[in-house]
């Protein structure tokens, strides 16, 4: 089976798992983890920030975030299709308690004058537009790169009305990759970035969230309110580390098979597929419209490809360390012979 669902379903490696064995530990909810004290210095230091604090998950560092930036009540822009909106169970309307106002883009770039048009003129009857996030690389459109002179712009823009901002850097190290400016050119505009280990770098759980010591120190705060404080977490920030260490280099080959996959379905010309979109380990592509996304998943399944959802329409495929060039290949002849399987075409 070639496993595409995402990147998060990858296992650790022999080596990983010996790191792990032998990390040094502690009881972080002390501070006394050397392995995840390491982890947060080494993260903060990489994206240019004074702290870095270690959490279970996306979602988490992202909510905490929220919960920091925000009063109950008040506004946060996010893209439409971001993941925040998305697929974190309405958490901003049950842990920050504010409202999303959601703004669509065609590639994750909210156009500037639509991000202006938002802003909450200050009256008390108006929620107060307290933050605005950014998702780079952006998950539902295909694994888009934000352009750091957009992010620039749009920093610059919401400094101007005293709003905060966020990154939610799943896969900044993709972002990174696939452009060469470094993490911490990419975190310079913001105040927090939200950076994940457990996708396209390999280790099994965990992500971190950056930004002043100040407000690292009120996140811990938030992490233990959410259950998030682990003990002996150190076993997993080791993991992050080896996999921040050994795995960011390779981000670059998942690029080129996820290119190859998406340019073999497009020569094809069974599914559309939209190249410019292809910018990292991400393709989204439209399956035939006729079936459910549930019967051309199963169609995929049984030609032996797993397959996540994107956008309504869409289908996605995510490429990462256990997919080699082969099986790119492979995975786009099983999708086109699963089209045109009857009950499809
Ligand atoms: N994304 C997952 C699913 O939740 C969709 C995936 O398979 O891609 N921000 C972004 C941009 C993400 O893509 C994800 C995970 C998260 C945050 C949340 O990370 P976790 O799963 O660690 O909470």
């Amino acid at each position: 089976m070639i496993d595409l669902r995402s990147d998060t379903v990858t296992q650790p490696t022999e080596e990983m798992r010996r790191i792990m064995a032998q990390a040094p530990v502690g009881d972080d909810v002390f501070g006394e983890d050397p392995s995840v004290n390491a982890l947060q210095e080494y993260v903060a230091e990489l994206l240019g920030k004074e702290a870095a604090l270690f959490v279970p998950s996306g979602v988490m560092g992202n909510q905490i975030a929220l919960a920091l930036h925000c009063r109950p009540g008040d506004e946060v822009i996010v893209e439409a299709a971001s993941h925040i909106f998305t697929y974190e169970t309405a958490a901003p309307a049950v842990i920050a308690r504010v409202q999303l106002c959601c703004l669509p883009s065609a590639m994750g770039q909210i156009p500037l004058e639509e991000l202006q048009r938002a802003l909450r003129p200050r009256e008390y009857y108006f929620p107060r537009t307290a933050l605005l996030c950014l998702e780079n690389t952006h998950n539902r459109h295909g694994g888009t790169v934000l352009p750091l002179s957009y992010i620039e712009q749009a920093a610059e823009l919401v400094r101007r009305y005293g709003i905060a901002l966020h990154c939610d850097g799943a896969r900044l190290w993709n972002a990174c990759a696939a452009t060469g400016i470094t993490p911490r050119q990419y975190a310079e505009p913001f105040d927090t970035v939200m950076v994940c280990f457990s996708k396209g770098l390999g280790a099994p759980v965990g992500s971190a969230l950056v930004g002043s010591r100040a407000f690292i120190e009120e996140a811990r705060r938030w992490r233990k309110i959410l259950g998030g404080g682990m003990r002996q977490a150190g076993i997993l920030a080791a993991a992050a580390l080896y996999a921040l260490r050994h795995h960011r280099e390779r981000l670059q080959e998942d690029h080129e098979h996820a290119r190859l996959f998406a340019t073999l379905l497009a020569d094809a010309a069974v599914v559309e597929v939209d190249l410019e979109r292809v910018q990292t380990n991400i393709v989204v592509f439209r399956y035939p419209q006729k079936i459910s996304f549930a019967a051309f998943a199963e169609a995929c399944r049984r030609e032996g490809v797993l397959l996540s959802q994107g956008l309504p329409g869409y289908a996605r495929a995510v490429f990462h360390l256990h997919i080699s060039r082969q099986q790119a290949c492979e995975a786009a002849q099983r999708i086109i012979r699963a089209v045109r399987s009857p009950g499809v075409v």
